[in-house]
C-alpha cells in the first residue's frame, strides 16, 4: 500500500481532530485507537469495495462460513500488518510521541466466542482473505460477548462484557441489506384454479427484522478484502405498533443480546433455537438474494454458492434454504434437495455426547412450524430410502427424529455432501465409532481436515522478537509461505541462532512477568521454566492433572526445602461455563493452590502459580510467546483436535502431550525427541470403557505418592476447599475417575521430569524450541484453508 510516514502523520492528525475537535495529544488512549481505527478503515475500503465487485463481475464462486461464533481478537494490528503498512505506521505514531501497542491495547477485544470453535472461525477468516479466496463469514452479532471473569476470594464471579461500550470502528451497518425472519405462526396449502402445485401459506408469524454489520477480512499483502456480516436483531421498520409493550420490544432484542457461554456443552434453550434460526435463516435470505442477482438458472447454484456449517449450530440453514427453494422460489423437492445437499458442509467439533444438539419436536413445530414439516419430510424420505439398503435398525439410528427429539448431527450430515472431523485421530473416530452408522451409508462424504492457525496473528504480531529473529535467520519467505519456515531446521546445531532463541524467549518471559507483577502483584523469575495450560476448563482436557504435579513438587519441597528441582511457573488461563459446577470448584482449588504456594516461603519460589483472570485472545497473544512447556494433556479420544498446542508450538513451547486430537500429528512433524509423550491411547481408553475393569480406588492404595497428593484435598493442608477438595477427591477415587487421572499419573510426572532435565541443559532446550518452531509451518490454517476450497468447496484462489 502506497503510504509513507509523513503522510500519514498528517492524515492522522487530521482524522483526530475530524472526529474529537481538539488534537490527538489530548486525547485519551481511546480516542487515539478510534481515530486510529477510523483512519485505517477508510484506507482499505477503496480494496472492500473493489473486491466484492470483482467477485460480482466475474460471478465467482463464493464460500460462506456459517458459524455462531467468531473471535477475531483485537483487530488494529492485523490490519496494519495485512495491508502491509505495520511498520510505517508505528514509526509515525512514534514521531508523533505515540506509542502503538499502547494505542492498540485500548480497542476491545471481542468475545463473540467460547474458545477453539470461535477463534478457529477466525483464524479462517483471516486465511481465506489471505490465501485469496472469495469467502464470507455469517454470524451473530452479540450485544454482549463471552462474560468476562473474575476471581473473588478464589471463586470465578461472571460478569457482562460490554465490547461496544466504546465505538466499533471496523464494523458498518447495513440497513439496506436487512431482512425479515420469522417466528411461529400458521401453515397452510393452498391450491389455485388451474394451478397444479399447492402453495404454502405462511401467516401469523412473528416478524423480526435482521440488520446486518459488516466487518472487513483484509488478505494479507494482496489487495484482497472479504467480509464478515454478524447479524442484529431488531423490531422491523414500520412494525412498531405491533411491538407496543416494553416487554415486546425487550423479546426481540434479546436474540443477539448474549452469547450462550457453554463450551462444548449444549444448551436447549428456547432462545438458543432461536439464535440459531436467526442467523442462518438471515444468512440463507442474503445468499439467495445475491444469487438471484447473477440470473442463473437455479440448478447452478452450488456452482456459485458453497456453505460451510461450523459444528451443528448452523444446521438449520438446511432446512430454511429448501424452505425458500419451495416455497418462495418454486422448486420442486427433488431440485431443492439436490442443490441444498451439493451447496452445504459440515464440519464436526467434539465427540462429547452431552455437546450433541437435540431439540424437543414440540419446541420446534411450534417455533418454526414450516421448518420443522420440512425436517420430518427429510427424515421420512431418508428412512424409506434407506431401509430396502441397510435394513429397518440401522436406518433407525440414523433418524433424524426419535424420541421427540430432532437430532441436528443427523439431519447436517444427512443435508450436506461433506462431514470432516478436524484431526486426523478425531476424523478416525467419527468414521470407526461415533458416526459410523453414517460412515456405513455414506463413505464418501466424509473426510479429514486438521485444523490450523494463523501465524500472522499468532507469531508475527504476538511474538515481534521471534519473528525479527527468524526474518534475520532465514529471510522472510516463511511468512507468506508458512511451510518455508523449516529451512529453519539447518540451523538447529548452530549456537549463535539457538542463543538468539533463548533471548527471545527470555524477553518475552519478562513482558509477561511485567504483566504478572503489575496486574496480579506476583513476582516471577523470567529465567524458571514457564508451564503453561491455556483453554476452556472442562473435566476432559484435565488441568486437575497438572494440579496433581504441581503438588508432588509442593511435597517434595515440603519434606526437603533443599531438593534439587528445577524452578517453574505454572500459568493457567481458563473459563469455566457458569453452570459447570465441577470446572467452577476446580478454578477455586487452583486459586487455593495458588495462594498457598506462591506465600510459602519454604517454597522459595521454587514454584508459583499464575492464574490469570479473563483468559481470552489478547492474553493468549500475551503467554504463548512465553511459554516453555505447552500442556496438552486431555484424555486421549476427547480432544477433537486443539488449536493452543499449535500456537505454542509455533513460539517454541515444547509440548507435554497425550495423543490426543492433533498432538498426534504434531508429534509426526516434530519427532519424538522433541515432544514429551505420556498416557493411554485412545484405543486403550476405549477398551477401558468398553469392558469396565478401571478401578481408580485400587491405583490409589497402590501408590503411595499418588495417595498423598489426593490426601492434601481433604486434610486441610489447602486452606479454603473444605467442599471443593471432597468433591474433587471424591471423583477421583469414589467415583471411578470418569478421566483417567490416576491412571495417567505417573506417566505425566515421569514425562515432566524428563522435561526438567532437558530444561536443564540450555543447548538441548533450546535446540527442542527450534525444531518445533521450524515444524509447524504444515499447521499454518492457509494449508487446511486451501484443503477445504479445493477439496470441499471447490472454489479456487484469485489470482
Ligand atoms: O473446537 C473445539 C474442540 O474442543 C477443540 O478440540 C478444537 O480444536 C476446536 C476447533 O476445532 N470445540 C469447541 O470449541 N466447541 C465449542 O466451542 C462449542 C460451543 C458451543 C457448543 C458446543 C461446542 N454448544
Amino acid at each position: 500500500m502506497a503510504f509513507d510516514v509523513q503522510e500519514f502523520k498528517k492524515e492522522y492528525q487530521k482524522k483526530f481532530e475530524e472526529l474529537f475537535a481538539y488534537g490527538y495529544e489530548a486525547g485519551s488512549k481511546t480516542e487515539q485507537y478510534i481515530a486510529l481505527g477510523d483512519l485505517v478503515r477508510g484506507l482499505y475500503s477503496e480494496d472492500w469495495i473493489q473486491t466484492i465487485m470483482e467477485y460480482n463481475k466475474k460471478k465467482e464462486k463464493q464460500v460462506y462460513y456459517f458459524s455462531m461464533e467468531f473471535l477475531p481478537g483485537r483487530m488494529l494490528k492485523s490490519n496494519l500488518l495485512n495491508m502491509g503498512i505495520l511498520d510505517c505506521v508505528k514509526q509515525g505514531m512514534d514521531e508523533l510521541g505515540l506509542d502503538l501497542d499502547e494505542v492498540a491495547r485500548a480497542e476491545v477485544d471481542p468475545a463473540l466466542g467460547n474458545g477453539g470453535l470461535g477463534r478457529l472461525a477466525s483464524c479462517f477468516m483471516d486465511s481465506i482473505a489471505s490465501t485469496g479466496l472469495a469467502g464470507n463469514g455469517n454470524g451473530i452479532r452479540y450485544r454482549y460477548g463471552l462474560f468476562k471473569q473474575k476471581f473473588i476470594n478464589g471463586y470465578q464471579i461472571e460478569l457482562p462484557e460490554n465490547w461496544l461500550r466504546n465505538r466499533n470502528v471496523w464494523e458498518v451497518r447495513k440497513e439496506n441489506k436487512a431482512v425479515i425472519v420469522r417466528f411461529g405462526g400458521d401453515v397452510s396449502f393452498t391450491q389455485e384454479d388451474g394451478d397444479s402445485r399447492l402453495r404454502v401459506r405462511h401467516e401469523n408469524t412473528r416478524d423480526i427484522l435482521a440488520v446486518p454489520y459488516d466487518t472487513a477480512q483484509v488478505g494479507y499483502n494482496n489487495g484482497v478484502v472479504n467480509n464478515l456480516r454478524l447479524w442484529s436483531a431488531e423490531i422491523p421498520y414500520g412494525d412498531e405498533a405491533r411491538f407496543s409493550t416494553e416487554e415486546q420490544r425487550e423479546e426481540v432484542k434479546r436474540i443477539t443480546e448474549v452469547l450462550y457461554p457453554d463450551d462444548s456443552n449444549y444448551e436447549g434453550r428456547l432462545l438458543r433455537v432461536q439464535q440459531e434460526y436467526f442467523f442462518s435463516s438471515a444468512g440463507i435470505q442474503s445468499i439467495v438474494r445475491y444469487f438471484k442477482r447473477l440470473k442463473l438458472d437455479w440448478s447452478l447454484f452450488p456452482d456459485k454458492i458453497a456453505i460451510h456449517i461450523n459444528d451443528t449450530h448452523p444446521t438449520l440453514a438446511i432446512p430454511e434454504l429448501m424452505r425458500i427453494l419451495m416455497d418462495e422460489e418454486g422448486l420442486t423437492w427433488d431440485q431443492a434437495w439436490e442443490i441444498t445437499k451439493k451447496t452445504v458442509s459440515y464440519t464436526n467439533h467434539t465427540i462429547l455426547q452431552e455437546a450433541m444438539e437435540r431439540w424437543p419436536e414440540t419446541m420446534i413445530a411450534d417455533l418454526l412450524p414450516r421448518i420443522y414439516q420440512i425436517i420430518q419430510e427429510i427424515n421420512r424420505r431418508h428412512i424409506d430410502k434407506k431401509t430396502p439398503l441397510y435394513g429397518e435398525e440401522l436406518s433407525q439410528r440414523t433418524a433424524i427424529i426419535a424420541n421427540g427429539q430432532i437430532k441436528m448431527a443427523n439431519l447436517a450430515i444427512i443435508g450436506s455432501h461433506s462431514v470432516n472431523g478436524v484431526a486426523r485421530l478425531h476424523t478416525d473416530i467419527l468414521m470407526a465409532d461415533t458416526l459410523n452408522d453414517f460412515y456405513v451409508m455414506y463413505p464418501q462424504k466424509f473426510n479429514n481436515k486438521t485444523n490450523g492457525i494463523t501465524q500472522r496473528r499468532w507469531v508475527q504480531i504476538a511474538n515481534e522478537n521471534l519473528t525479527a529473529m527468524l526474518d534475520e535467520t532465514i529471510g522472510t519467505e516463511w511468512k507468506s509461505n508458512p511451510e518455508e519456515i523449516k529451512i529453519l531446521k539447518a540451523h538447529r546445531d548452530n549456537k549463535n541462532v539457538l542463543d538468539k532463541l533463548e533471548q527471545v524467549k527470555l524477553s518475552n518471559k519478562e513482558r509477561f512477568a511485567a504483566y504478572a507483577k503489575n496486574e496480579m502483584g506476583i513476582e516471577i523469575d523470567p529465567t524458571a521454566l514457564f508451564d503453561v495450560q491455556i483453554k476452556r476448563l472442562h473435566a476432559y482436557k484435565r488441568q486437575l492433572l497438572n494440579v496433581l504435579h504441581i503438588l508432588d513438587r509442593y511435597l517434595q519441597l515440603k519434606d526437603n526445602p533443599n531438593a534439587n528441582l528445577q524452578k517453574r511457573v505454572f500459568i493457567f488461563g481458563a473459563k469455566a461455563a457458569p453452570s459447570y459446577y465441577y470446572a467452577k470448584q476446580i478454578i477455586k482449588l487452583i486459586n487455593s493452590i495458588a495462594y498457598l504456594i506462591n506465600n510459602d516461603p519454604s517454597i522459595n519460589d521454587k514454584i508459583k502459580i499464575v492464574f490469570v483472570e479473563n483468559y481470552g485472545v489478547s492474553l493468549a497473544e500475551l503467554i504463548i510467546p512465553a511459554a516453555d512447556i505447552s500442556e496438552q494433556i486431555s484424555l486421549a479420544g476427547k480432544e477433537a483436535s486443539g488449536t493452543s498446542n499449535m500456537k505454542l508450538m509455533s513460539n517454541g513451547a515444547i509440548t507435554m502431550a497425550t495423543l490426543d486430537g492433533a498432538n498426534v500429528e504434531i508429534r509426526d512433524n516434530v519427532g519424538e525427541d522433541n515432544i514429551f509423550i505420556f498416557g493411554l491411547k485412545s484405543d486403550e481408553v476405549q477398551e477401558y470403557y468398553r469392558n469396565g475393569v478401571y478401578n481408580s480406588r485400587d491405583i490409589y492404595d497402590k501408590n503411595p505418592r499418588l495417595k498423598r497428593i489426593l490426601n492434601l484435598l481433604i486434610d486441610g493442608t489447602i486452606p479454603g476447599v473444605e467442599t471443593e477438595g471432597r468433591d474433587i477427591f471424591d471423583s477421583l477415587v469414589m467415583y471411578n475417575d470418569e478421566y483417567f487421572l490416576l491412571k495417567d499419573f505417573d506417566g505425566y510426572l515421569q514425562a515432566q521430569y524428563e522435561a526438567d532435565a532437558a530444561f536443564s541443559d540450555r543447548d538441548r532446550w533450546n535446540r527442542m524450541a527450534l525444531m518445533n518452531i521450524a515444524s509447524s509451518g504444515p499447521f499454518s490454517s492457509d494449508y487446511t484453508i486451501l484443503r477445504y476450497a479445493d477439496e470441499i468447496w471447490k472454489i479456487k484462489p484469485q489470482s
